[in-house]
């Protein structure tokens, strides 16, 4: 059995998305980040990072309990459990290439265009812009690399077009426009490709009867931002 530790956001989605893909029993254990959940002691002792997804897996290396958290990490764990959604092993090296870029790139950088756009005070156009233009580039990197391509690895669908799947799903958030993916045609059909698979009805399902804290106020901004109250 998997537990997986969520939140309705992007990179716990990915995670969702395979759960759903794999058919691998697990568990939902929700985790309402704006209420500072993520801070929990119980939780901290999954992710010492504060963040989600995590999951455990009650039948880890060994039989023992294992806990595996950040989305690449848990992607990977969960793809070589059940041999699934790896891709070709002579494409190894492409899938992890992609699957880090998206890892230390397109998602850190998407969510501080976010950041930058919705909660920063005013006055920062520098940084707005310098995140708006990062996440931008990514977007154009996988959107050339596409071009051509059904998957971004190998023939098929793979770990890396899910964990795509789960920040590019938020792009108009991400690029400030309702029509964000016209710019970038292959990366759209990939989504859209991707969107259309029946697991990820099923994921977005996930905890959809949680009543997770949707306002940001005070409370939810010390819980996601604690670095800018010391
Ligand atoms: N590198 C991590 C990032 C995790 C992350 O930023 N999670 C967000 C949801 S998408 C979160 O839990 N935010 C709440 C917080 O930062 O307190 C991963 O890929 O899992």
């Amino acid at each position: 059995m998997i537990r997986l530790y969520y939140h309705p956001s992007p990179n716990p989605a990915k995670v969702a998305l395979f759960l759903e893909e794999s058919g691998l029993p697990y568990e939902v254990v929700p985790v309402d980040t704006r209420k500072g959940e993520q801070h929990a002691p119980a939780f901290r002792a999954i992710n010492p990072n504060g963040k989600t997804p995590a999951i455990v897996d009650t039948e880890g290396p060994g039989g023992k309990a294992a806990r595996v958290f950040d989305s690449t990490a848990i992607l990977l764990y969960l793809a070589e459990k059940t041999g699934q959604f790896l891709g070709d092993p002579a494409d190894r090296p492409e899938l992890l290439s992609w699957l880090l870029f998206i890892a230390s790139g397109l998602g850190p950088f998407s969510g501080q265009a976010v950041h930058f756009q919705t909660a920063a005070p005013d006055g920062l156009a520098y940084a707005l812009n310098r995140y708006l233009r990062e996440a931008e580039r990514h977007y154009r990197v996988l959107d050339d690399h596409l071009a051509g391509r059904a998957h971004i690895v190998g023939d098929g669908y793979t770990i890396a077009d899910m964990s795509a799947w789960g920040w590019v799903d938020r792009a108009a958030r991400v690029l400030g426009k309702p029509d964000a993916l016209a710019a970038f045609p292959n990366l759209k059909r990939l989504y859209e490709t991707v969107n259309a698979r029946p697991a990820v009805a099923r994921a977005r399902a996930v905890a959809k009867d949680h009543p997770f804290k949707t306002t940001v106020d005070e409370e939810a901004k010390r819980a996601m931002f604690p670095s800018n109250y010391p």
